[in-house]
């Protein structure tokens, strides 16, 4: 399979600030830990982050136009504000995986809503930069 992993606004920072509630592993670490798990499967894992709503979207579009088998995705706060990617997510047949590092509903009221779970398979939060393994190997083990 080939999977894309996408990250959103800020999570550049991720082991960088606000280790109390992200960890200290990068994005740099936990793409090495998807390669490490993909390989065993024959998969590929190909990890993006941007902070533009825009490039996001031409992102999951490229990968559906690519032949991706999947999307693992940590949309960041634009979970929360952004109907622009909730349409996208929605208009395509490539499968999504919301994640989050944090549990979303033990924070603020603002983070317990999501715009895009329910375009997508389904939303991982509160396992830490584990949710991005499972989301994983739900997806290799599916195949
Ligand atoms: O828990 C998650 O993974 C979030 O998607 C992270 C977003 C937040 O807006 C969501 O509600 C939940 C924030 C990403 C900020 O990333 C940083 C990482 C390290 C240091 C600073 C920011």
């Amino acid at each position: 399979m080939k999977i894309l992993c996408l990250n959103g606004p800020n999570l550049n920072r991720l082991g960088k600030r606000e280790p109390e509630i992200y960890g200290y592993e990068t994005l740099e670490h936990i793409e090495a830990q998807l390669q490490h798990v993909a390989k065993q499967f024959d998969s590929t894992v190909s990890m993006k982050q941007s902070n533009t709503e825009g490039q996001l979207i031409d992102w999951i579009y490229e990968a559906e136009d690519q032949g991706i088998d999947a999307i693992i995705f940590n949309p960041g706060a634009y979970t929360h504000t952004s109907i622009a990617l909730r349409d996208c997510i929605a208009g395509i047949e490539t499968p999504v995986v919301e994640v989050h590092i944090s549990n979303v509903h033990k924070r603020e009221a603002f983070r317990h809503h999501s715009y895009l779970a329910p375009v997508c398979v389904g939303q991982i939060t509160g396992l830490g930069t584990f949710g991005y393994e499972a989301a994983l190997r739900m997806f290799l083990q599916s195949n």
